[in-house]
């Protein structure tokens, strides 16, 4: 048994009582990662590769200190040192490489992976400055460069490079690898592809920098704007770097472990993460033809090793690339995507064609033609996959369709975020729920115990606290602890209907300046980053800024009602945040969030949700019951049926309800625009008035309705706990460990 304390030591040069701070992070560092090191599995012979343009991978010292198993160990040497390993963590800087649910999934499936002893690894881009970091000036979102690698960091430089040409210019990449802790198990890899050419220095005012120096910029940013053309070449320049790669890696990995390549799929399966890595498809089947494969045979072979998972329905986010950018940056794909669409033509009707008659690919396409599986991301999900957006597709293909519901790994999202709770867990079920999710259902036999009730709630209040101390040490937010905390966190987007939550808030403040006093207080939590061109999206983050400044100076509203946006929201202050929670907002318009993984979060650290029936709150509610979940609003087949039939008017919701009329009036109203830019108020209001394409106002009333009903019930304390506690004794069936066990029964087959 290895003793930490001396490997510390040794790692320090000196004693850990005389080493600052930043001393200590760098010591720990090179611990951990000598620690995993020796922890690889040996390989076996297929493995699954999965395949990321995003991996949203958070902090990773208490991360893999608590794979390792030394978490605990650690914290207690630090101390006994006068040092705090959360005054430690604070100074590793959190790689950002993701922007939101789809990156931090495939975080979640590789610790899963890496926790169930299978042989795989991850393959994406190794960004130098993850998603933008957020800042509030003048109520507006501004954007500044997010840098995370540091002299030291968890990225390991290998020998392993690969030329990828593009038209008229080949680069050298050069692969970097970040350890994968597996939960007292295995070490698996993260490989992370870059150009040693790439250069920080390009970057201007803001996010600002040259599009076109593709040498210097190809992974200076994850998803640069691309809101102008030269922005979606350098996309196809990216994802084309990644996908070169990490082809070229699998096929050199599977021929060194015996592999004659006519068996790849014996050997590999590739899991393609949205359609952002689907030119795989073709770059391997080009590389097959290079090294003296059949066309047919190669298409054949890269069939049945590919795998796509469909994280969205919306048509704006289904990629398609214009035939001409194509041309313009890989040349060498274009006769094999011709290929690709004239078999599919041949048997097929148009709708499922590859290229359009506007000569544009769809990706989509390719990945489901030309790969041997198909998933969505949650039960209903999938179910509008076959039977709306892609049901032309399943009418072929029945048996490639089929469902993961997503999850989350509970090692970060509980034990590692929320030690309170993990340690009463230990004390009341035992242990075991740790590698088997299941088994929190033991915690359903106290539902009715008081003292296990009482316990929830104090555990609750105490994260509230910790909370309160972490915004205002690091944000300078003061925040009332007795108060409900209400919480809105993920990427801002219409669909997702923060709006709609902005408009409860005006609501409220309203009805308390006519003297309806609440009860009980509450605070509305806000953390979201709009995408840089997005415009609507940024004056929602302008609505809720300005609401804040009024509701809260307001003497006569704020000893009852609070808005809070924090800035900057990412994975650091969502592990502080969920633990917090009371009321978990989930108010996507239904049909629209394909799975959602912050419900997840928020229900294993019992927060109750207020939903609609969408994604994986659909089955959130099977699990809870009516009694602890909080539903509302139009169901998916009646806002499928609104598209459909073009019939939903929002004008009709603002006339005949006086209500909503009030609430949204108040958003150009005098006080706002003192404080407000007009332009992007003005523009918001228009939006939701002549447009509403989310359906706000068709589900508002209800929403205000459910969430008066929340609140009322949080008033009945012990009533409230047993909700928690059904929440927390239900949320097993949301671990990632049973998601990676169904994608290996059905999928991978390793
Ligand atoms: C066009 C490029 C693009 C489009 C969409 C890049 C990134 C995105 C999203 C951020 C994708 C995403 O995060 N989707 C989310 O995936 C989660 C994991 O499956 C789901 O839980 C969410 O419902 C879904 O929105």
């Amino acid at each position: 048994m290895m003793n930490v304390q001396e490997l510390l030591r040794q790692k320090l040069g000196k004693e850990i009582a005389s080493a600052s701070n930043a001393e200590v992070y760098s010591a720990l560092l090179q611990m951990v990662q000598e620690l995993s090191k020796g922890k690889e599995a040996s390989e076996k012979k297929k493995k699954i590769y999965y395949i990321s343009a995003e991996f949203l991978i958070g902090k990773l010292l208490s991360n893999n200190l608590i794979n390792l198993g030394i978490y605990g160990e650690v914290r207690d040497i630090l101390a006994q040192n006068g040092k705090q390993l959360s005054e430690i963590e604070e100074l590793e800087p959190e790689p950002s490489l993701g922007n939101g649910g789809l990156g931090r999934l495939a975080v979640c499936f590789l610790d899963s992976i890496a926790t169930l002893g299978l042989n795989g690894d991850g393959i994406g881009l190794n960004y130098h400055l993850g998603l933008f970091r957020q800042k509030f000036e003048k109520r507006l979102q501004k954007e500044m460069p997010n840098p995370w690698i540091e002299e030291q960091s968890w990225l390991v430089k290998t020998d392993v490079t690969y030329p990828v040409c593009f038209r008229g210019l080949t680069l050298q990449s050069r692969m970097y690898d970040i350890e994968v802790t597996g939960y007292e198990n295995q070490t698996n890899k993260l490989h992370l592809f870059d150009v040693d050419s790439v250069d920080e220095s390009i970057v201007e005012e803001g996010i600002c920098f040259d599009k076109e120096e593709i040498e210097k910029n190809l992974t200076l940013f994850l998803y640069p704007d691309d809101s102008d053309e030269k922005g979606r070449l350098l996309r196809i320049y990216q994802q084309y770097f990644m996908v070169s790669n990490g082809a070229q890696l699998i096929l050199d990995e599977c021929v060194a472990r015996g592999s004659n390549l006519y068996d790849l799929p014996d050997y590999a399966v590739i899991q393609i993460n949205d359609t952002h890595p689907t030119m795989v498809i073709p770059e391997l089947i080009r590389l097959l033809i290079d090294r003296g494969m059949e066309m047919d045979e190669a298409i054949d072979v890269v069939s049945r090793t590919c795998a796509y998972t469909n994280h969205t329905i919306l048509a704006e986010a289904l990629e398609k690339w214009p035939m001409d950018y194509l041309k313009k940056v890989v040349p060498q794909l274009i006769p094999i995507i011709e290929i690709l669409d004239d078999k599919v033509r041949r048997k097929y009707e148009e709708s499922v064609a590859i290229i359009d008659r506007q000569d544009v690919v769809h990706m989509a396409h390719i990945d489901i033609h030309y790969g041997f599986s198909v998933n969505g991301v949650a039960a209903l999900h999938t179910e509008i996959l076959k039977k709306n957006e892609l049901n032309n597709f399943y009418k072929i293909y029945p048996e490639k369709f089929n469902n993961k519901t997503n999850g989350i790994t509970f090692r970060r999202w509980l034990l590692y975020c929320n030690p309170q709770l993990a340690d009463f867990l230990d004390g009341q079920i035992g242990t075991a729920y740790k590698k088997d999710a299941g088994e929190l259902e033991k915690l359903m036999q106290y539902q009715d115990d008081p003292v296990v009730l009482a316990k929830l709630l104090e555990i609750k209040e105490e994260n509230k606290k910790q909370l309160c101390a972490y915004l205002k040490h690091t944000q300078g937010i003061s925040l009332d602890p007795e108060s409900v905390f209400d919480i809105q966190i993920k990427r801002l987007h219409e669909y997702k209907r923060q709006q709609m939550n902005a408009l409860y808030v005006i609501h409220k403040y309203l009805e308390i300046k006519k003297g309806k006093k609440p009860s009980t207080p509450t605070t509305v939590i806000f953390g979201a980053k709009a995408a840089p061109a997005y415009v609507i999206a940024k004056d929602i983050i302008h609505l809720i800024l300005c609401l804040q400044e009024i509701v809260n100076q307001d003497p006569e509203v704020s000893p009852y009602l609070r808005v809070v946006m924090i800035e900057n929201y990412n994975v650091t202050n969502a592990e502080k945040l969920i633990p917090a929670c009371d009321i978990s907002e989930q108010i996507s318009l239904a049909s629209k969030e394909a799975s959602g993984t912050g419900n997840m979060k928020f229900m294993l650290n019992g927060a109750v949700t207020l939903g609609t029936d969408d994604g994986a709150n659909v089955e959130i509610h099977d699990l809870v019951g009516d009694e602890n979940i909080f539903i509302f609003g139009a169901k998916s087949d009646e806002v499928i049926a609104h598209y459909e039939k073009e019939d939903y008017v929002s004008r009709e919701y603002y006339k005949s309800d006086p209500d909503i009329r009030a609430a949204v009036d108040f958003i150009t109203c005098e006080e706002m625009l003192k404080i407000g830019q007009k332009e992007n108020l003005v523009r918001l209001q228009k939006e939701l008035l002549n447009k509403d394409w989310f359906m706000t106002l068709l589900d508002f009333k209800e929403y205000a309705q459910r969430k008066e009903e929340a609140l009322k019930a949080y008033e009945d304390r012990m009533g409230w706990a047993k909700k928690m506690l059904v929440n927390i004794a239900k949320a097993g069936f949301f671990s990632s460990d049973r998601t990676i066990e169904e994608y290996n029964k059905d999928i991978w087959k390793l």
